[in-house]
């Protein structure tokens, strides 16, 4: 019988959907270790890996003819696998689109929200038992309605930003991306980073984690935003430089930053908590029961087709 490990506590409805299978459930919440990582290769047929199991080049190095022959990741990110490096030994990668979008979408509202309308400040402000009564110039924010935001990726995620940006809030919509996108919304593809920066009031961003995407929110992106503009991320920590990012925070050189993911994820920096300008979020993207049981579903379902000797949907 082929053996599974998941490696983390997930809703019962997961981790009983898997059949035909030894199935074992790892009980701890923190990442696996390497020492793990190279147990889960050498023991187990399949494995369901997630956020922060660091399946680097080395720990597939260190374990020759794995038995392991699929990482069904729990989420769509899966710039923490080296996926190449995985395909090389003769393992497949898979991941969970779709299940996570809307979800998603929802916290990059909520944090442009936030952001813009100083939610946070103004909760902080009420707690403290400091406020003392309203007044017509208080905590002003920035106004969404009608906007100009800008989407950093128009994928699955950035789309469905976009969407709420439009039918919700009638923004203005344009976007930087690889390849021009056919949409059923009205939006503008822009060419260079800088000019969508330069243009916008809020800029979100949405493209996948890893190498190629690392730090391109870099201090000419941010110098070229707007005194007023905020930035918002819930894509991973890395695409921002997040010195870059405390810096003009600090010097306000943009209004403000919504962050639900950090370049040294769960580090936060004491410079960036000690900003009143920025709204920081612990990785809620998709945080919520549902979206959870969705995510753990699609992983199992990569993983049961791999059991029956059928096509994993979702290869990476
Ligand atoms: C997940 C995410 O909760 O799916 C993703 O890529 O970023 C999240 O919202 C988490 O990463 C689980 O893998």
């Amino acid at each position: 019988m082929k053996k599974v490990l998941i490696a983390r506590p997930l809703p019962e409805e997961v981790t009983s959907a898997l059949k035909g299978c030894d199935v074992t459930v790892r009980e701890e919440t923190a990442p696996l270790s390497a020492d793990e990582m190279r147990v889960a290769l050498r023991d187990y047929d399949g494995v369901m890996p997630t956020l922060g199991d660091a399946f680097s080049a080395e720990v597939f190095a260190d374990v020759p003819n794995p038995r392991c022959k699929i990482l069904a990741n729990f989420g769509v990110g899966y710039n923490h696998i080296d996926a190449a490096a995985s395909r090389a030994a003769g393992i497949e990668v898979t991941n969970t689109p779709g299940a996570v979008t809307d979800a998603t979408a929802d916290v990059a509202m909520t944090l442009m929200l936030m952001s813009a309308r100083r939610a946070a400040e103004g909760e902080r402000l009420v707690r403290s038992g400091a406020w003392e009564g309203w007044h017509p110039t208080q905590m002003l924010g920035l106004h969404v309605t009608g906007k100009m935001v800008g989407l950093v990726g128009m994928g699955r995620i950035g789309q469905a930003i976009a969407r709420r940006c439009h039918y919700g809030f009638e923004m203005q919509i344009s976007y930087f991306n690889r390849s021009a996108k056919d949409l059923d919304f009205p939006a503008t593809r822009v060419e260079s980073l800088i000019d969508l920066a330069t243009s916008v009031d809020i800029l979100v961003i949405a493209v996948p984690g890893g190498g190629e995407t690392r730090h391109l929110i870099d201090e000419t992106v941010l110098s070229a935003m707007q005194s007023h503009a905020r930035l918002i991320n819930i894509a991973r920590g890395d695409v921002v430089q997040e010195a870059a990012l405390i810096e003009a925070l600090r010097a306000g050189k943009i209004g403000g930053a919504g962050l639900d993911v950090y370049e040294f994820e769960p580090k936060v920096p004491q410079a960036l908590r000690d900003l009143e300008n920025v709204v920081l979020l612990p990785h809620l993207g998709t945080a919520a029961h549902e979206v959870r049981v969705d995510m753990g579903l699609m992983a199992v379902a990569n993983l049961q087709a791999f059991i029956d000797g059928e096509t994993p949907p979702n290869r990476v």
